[in-house]
């Protein structure tokens, strides 16, 4: 079994719910917090996720971080440290999403490009009745971006373990591009 290690982080305006996402991709639906408590600083967990079809698993270190403007420091330091980005805004505010705008542009200011694999996430889409950034909008951002692009739900557990997947099988295929790359000069 080959383990791969990738670090996430997790970025976002405050109270998008980006710890409501991770605790319920570690823990499922007991994972949702009663209650908002902002993350001061940031937090890490780990999980594993198995590759189907594969003796690949991807241990993942995620770093959930607080978007409470106090804190923007401590997660613009992770940056470096990352592999991987997952950018998180709530489908019932327009000022999260033109947010993103601020994350990607530091992100791309302090990762090496061809090293970083950013994902956007859209949470919060069981508020049917308040959406303000509708899922064209978003998936169109992402696009110009070149990330993928997700829609969740941490109130209902729905697919927060997709951005999770989809990092693990690209993280697993850029590792084989430079395992076959090495061999080829080796
Ligand atoms: N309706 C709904 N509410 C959610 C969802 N996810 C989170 N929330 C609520 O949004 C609020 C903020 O959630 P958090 O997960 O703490 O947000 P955060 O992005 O981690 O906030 P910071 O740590 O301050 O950056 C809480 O009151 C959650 O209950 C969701 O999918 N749907
Ligand atoms: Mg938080």
């Amino acid at each position: 079994m080959v383990i791969l290690r990738c670090r996430v982080l997790i970025v976002g305006d405050a109270t998008v719910g980006k710890t409501s996402m991770v605790q319920t991709f570690i823990n499922g639906p007991s994972g949702f917090p009663k209650n908002y408590a902002m993350t001061p600083g940031c937090e890490i967990f780990q999980k594993q996720v198995k590759l189907e079809n594969s003796d690949k698993v991807v241990e993942f270190q995620i770093i959930d971080t607080g978007g409470q403007s106090i804190f923007k420091d401590i997660a613009l330091d992770m940056f470096p440290r990352s592999n991987a980005v997952i950018f998180v805004y709530d489908v019932t505010s327009q000022e999260s999403f033109r947010s993103l705008q601020y994350w990607i542009r530091a992100a791309r200011d302090t990762l090496k490009e061809s090293y970083f694999t950013g994902i956007i996430v859209a949470n919060k889409t069981d508020l049917n009745d308040r959406i303000r950034v509708e899922m064209q909008e978003g998936a169109s951002f992402a696009n110009q971006n070149r990330f993928e692009f997700i829609e969740v739900s941490a109130l209902k557990t729905q697919d927060v373990e997709v951005p999770f997947n989809r990092l693990a099988a690209i993280f697993a295929r850029n590792y084989e591009d430079r395992v076959q790359e090495v061999l080829r000069f080796s």
